[in-house]
């Protein structure tokens, strides 16, 4: 009896650590800004993951996507960018236009 509840209990804790349908832990990515062009955009971007923008350039960039987001990225610096919605999301660097990308999110 006493043995049935604990593994009743063992049970209930083991579900709620792994709901169905649970995705993979949210994972970082990095894209390095250099020679006035972003570097290659990741695939398989979920909501939840990272991306780790780094200037190595000397020049002043943006990671920018009209209404989405907005990140400066002064000559060496990185930002974080937490991805919050599913989508794709076209931007550019509002200095240089002729910068662009493309992340997608599921
Ligand atoms: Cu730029």
């Amino acid at each position: 009896m006493r043995c049935a509840r604990l593994a009743g209990a063992l049970l209930i804790t083991i579900a709620a650590a792994a709901p169905a349908g649970a995705k993979s832990a949210p994972r970082t990515v990095t894209v390095i800004v250099d020679k006035l062009a972003f570097g290659t955009i990741p695939a398989g971007l979920h909501v939840g993951d990272t991306v780790r923008w780094v200037n190595r350039d000397l020049f002043l960039h943006s990671a920018t996507s009209s209404g989405h987001f907005d990140i400066g990225l002064p000559p060496g610096a990185q930002r974080n960018m937490r991805l919050t919605r599913a989508g794709q999301f076209a931007f550019i660097c509002k200095y240089h236009p002729g910068m662009k990308g493309k992340l997608t999110v599921q």
